[in-house]
């Protein structure tokens, strides 16, 4: 098991102190994650972070000192670092070097199962990857430029330069690849609207119990223990969405889903990388929004939740809040429901299953309301959907866009509560 050195930088423009000791214990989370072993942590406190090597020239000489002294295999970055940042770090700790986005790119790929989880993780790396390779370039092209001054482009660097090629002919395939898996996504998506079933989806931080609930939901309605997903304490279990179908006997049945967890400062290309399995949260007439009661962080962790979901676009979705691991609050074996969209539970032991089931219940069946609509002509779309599935009174065509008066679920008064006049 490979021996870890984090640094941690806590620069003075960014976020308070708190945040800066939550996002190192992260960071040794993630380092675990990864299946390597933390051998020491070393933090900086600085204005501005240093262009060639992040940290400042004396740590430098002191990170150097420890990975001695530690005999730590790799330096681990709590930050991305630019590719030259990357590259003197390197050179100058004469040792591995990794940061944050490596770091979580590596354990996605570990963990990625079906095809389009793999190839969606695949697409993030090369295209991290392809700019870092000019770091490469540099050092290959001195040790290529000593076989003759003549050669305009050394050995090295000619490899590389097919390399590279290569590489972005690779992507450039699996990108076609994903975006066919995405229109068989989408096709199945829509099967599942035009069967009128009513979809929820789990969504939370990393490790808040999202996989526990839909096995504890599973395992009480649904007798095929086949059906259920992966749970396991580390974050980042589930990368893939699981779609499954929950019919309690006494109320209607509804479609599940179980989606990768988010983390505060996802590396932009994988939060791209994953948009197409996360359509599902979008198109969710309920969200589950799981959070881990029993972490002191959970707060912070709602809150990457909450801008994670408008950032997809799926802010107006009604939304039950689950705080999750109540029984390691000492609440005890009480699930408690607190109006009609807030719930403590212990998805573990069972307690609050059933308190959650008639929430979710109350939520969808929620009756039907009239309202006034003006929908921005570029979104037809609304307007047929309300045409086929609202009772719609009054249409007039109005300069700022169709208003419609209507009467309309609960549900879609949520969904569409930004045209709502
Ligand atoms: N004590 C306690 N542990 C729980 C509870 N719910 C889940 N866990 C544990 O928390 C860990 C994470 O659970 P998962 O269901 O895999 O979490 P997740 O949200 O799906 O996580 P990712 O898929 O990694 O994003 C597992 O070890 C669960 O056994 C709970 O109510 N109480
Ligand atoms: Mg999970």
């Amino acid at each position: 098991m490979d021996r870890a050195l984090i640094v941690g930088a806590n620069i003075s423009t960014d976020a308070k102190k708190g945040n800066f000791d939550m996002a190192m214990e992260e960071m040794v989370s993630l380092v675990k994650a990864c299946n390597m072993q933390v051998v020491g942590r070393i933090e900086q406190n600085m204005e501005s972070a240093n262009t060639a090597t992040y940290i400042g020239t004396g740590k430098v000489a002191e990170v150097y000192e420890m990975v001695r002294s530690l005999e730590a295999d790799i330096v681990i970055f709590d930050n991305g670092l630019s590719p030259i940042q990357l590259r003197n770090l390197q050179k100058e700790l004469d040792c591995a070097v990794m940061d944050r986005t490596t770091l979580i790119l590596e354990i996605f790929s570990t963990r990625a199962r079906t095809r389009e989880a793999k190839l969606q993780v695949e697409v993030a790396r090369l295209q991290y990857m392809l700019p870092r390779l000019v770091g490469l370039h540099d050092a290959l092209s001195r040790q290529g430029g000593a076989s003759g001054a003549m050669s305009s482009k050394g050995a090295g660097e000619k490899k590389l330069e097919l390399d590279r090629r290569r590489l972005e002919q690779r992507l450039t395939n699996m990108k076609r690849e994903l975006e066919q898996i995405a229109g068989e996504r989408e096709t199945q998506r829509k099967r599942r609207a035009q069967s009128g079933m009513p979809r929820v989806a789990l969504v939370g931080y990393t490790n808040a119990g999202k996989s526990t609930i839909m096995n504890a939901l599973l395992s009480e309605y649904s007798d095929d223990e086949n059906k259920k997903v992966f749970e396991k304490d580390m974050l980042f279990a589930t990368l893939d969405t699981t779609v499954r179908k929950i019919a309690p006997p006494d109320k209607n049945a509804f479609l599940l889903s179980d989606t990768v967890g988010f983390i505060s400062n996802l590396p932009h290309s994988l939060a791209k990388a994953f948009r197409s399995t996360l359509e599902e949260v979008k198109e969710a007439d309920l969200l589950l929004h799981v959070a881990d009661y029993s972490d002191e962080n959970y707060m912070e962790h709602m809150k990457v939740t909450e801008d994670t979901l408008k950032e997809l676009g799926a802010e107006a979705i009604p939304v039950i809040y689950v705080y999750n691991k109540a029984d390691l609050c000492g609440m005890g074996e009480f699930a408690t429901v607190q109006g009609d969209s807030k719930l403590y539970m212990s998805a573990k032991s069972k307690n609050g299953v059933d308190a959650l089931l008639a929430l979710i219940a109350e939520k969808l069946s929620g009756g039907y309301t009239d309202c006034e609509l003006v929908v921005p002509y570029q979104r037809g779309d609304i307007v047929a959907y309300l045409n086929d599935n609202a009772i719609v009174h009054n249409t007039e065509y109005r300069e700022d866009g169709v208003y419609i008066k209507a009467n309309i679920s609960r549900i879609d008064s949520g969904r569409y509560k930004q045209y709502i006049v």
